[in-house]
């Protein structure tokens, strides 16, 4: 009894601090993804996960560096196969938390068959998609979530014409079985936002506003311009693509949450495969 006190005594609990790598973010000062970095290390902590059971995954842009400003385990891979590699992961770790992240771009355009089909299987992954509306790493060319009349772009000085997707309605269409927004400058709902994304089982998906001060500068108002969902979630997607098209693209908060069959392929076959695959490549 004595013994099992001092054991409990002497274990730490993990502070956001402890899921933050000792890599300095290269991020320009002020950029949202900052506070979306804080947010995951804050409902990291919140819910004690042990580093190492948890993996982030992302893909290619400034927001996809994320995957290195962490502890846990994590893979900075490819442009638009951020949530691929982490459905392959999942598949043969189902043990692990897998959250994916990375950008509007990433995601959207040249993730975005990724991205319709990972939400149709509803495997258990946590998806953030830090939208800034616009390529930050590449200085500024137009995304699919960048309006039609934007014309700060020297690619597009006439803006593009062509209207933009709304990620929330995209994924719920999709078949989503979470969907929440939320804004870089409230890092604590968006933390509270991926610790119940994490809780879901199924596939996770949360809309971060994003700003970047050197590209979309104009974004600073949107500080003014986010409320709150004036409603509670739902479990109903006629619901909620009626309340998702009605919405003005600004609102935070839970949108939708169904319990749905999360898609998993089958345990000890995949470990089986994989083993197989290694063992090709042993030299
Ligand atoms: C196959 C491939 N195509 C194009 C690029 C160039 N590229 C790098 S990042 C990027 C867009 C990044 O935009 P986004 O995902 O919105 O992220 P942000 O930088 O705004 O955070 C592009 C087109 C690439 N790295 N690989
Ligand atoms: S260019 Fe924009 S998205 Fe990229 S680091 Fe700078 S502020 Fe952030």
């Amino acid at each position: 009894m004595a013994e099992n006190t001092a054991a409990k005594s002497t274990v730490t609990a993990l502070k956001p601090k402890d899921y933050k790598s000792a890599i300095k973010p290269v991020w320009c000062p002020g950029c949202g993804d900052f506070s979306v970095l804080n947010a995951i290390t804050k409902a990291l902590a919140w819910l004690q996960l042990p580093q190492q059971d948890v993996a982030l995954i992302s893909g290619i842009g400034c927001s996809s560096r994320i995957a290195a400003y962490t502890s846990t385990y994590g893979f900075h891979g490819v442009h638009g196969r951020a949530l691929a590699l982490a459905a392959g992961l999942k598949a043969a770790r189902n043990d692990l938390t897998v959250l994916v992240a990375g950008g509007d771009g990433d995601g959207l355009s040249i993730g975005g068959n990724h991205f319709i089909h990972a939400c149709r299987r509803n495997m258990d992954l946590t998806y953030i998609l830090m939208d800034n509306e616009v390529y930050g790493m590449t200085k500024g060319q137009a995304s699919p979530t960048t309006a039609p009349d934007w014309t700060n772009s020297k690619l597009t000085p006439e803006g593009t014409g062509i209207r933009c997707f709304k990620p929330a309605a995209l994924a719920l269409t999709s078949g989503a079985s979470f969907i929440a927004r939320g804004f870089t400058g409230d890092p604590n709902e968006l933390a509270r936002m991926i610790v119940a994304g994490i809780e879901h089982k199924g596939f996770s998906f949360i809309h971060a506003l994003s700003t970047c001060p050197t590209f979309r500068p104009e974004h600073q108002e949107w500080k003014h311009q986010v409320h709150k969902l004036d409603t509670e979630k739902t479990d109903d997607p006629v619901v909620a693509i009626q309340r998702i098209q009605a919405d003005d693209g600004m609102s935070t908060g839970i949108m939708y949450q169904r319990e749905m069959p999360d898609f998993h392929p089958g345990g000890k076959q995949v470990d089986a495969e994989v083993a197989l695959f290694e063992g090709e490549f042993v030299l």
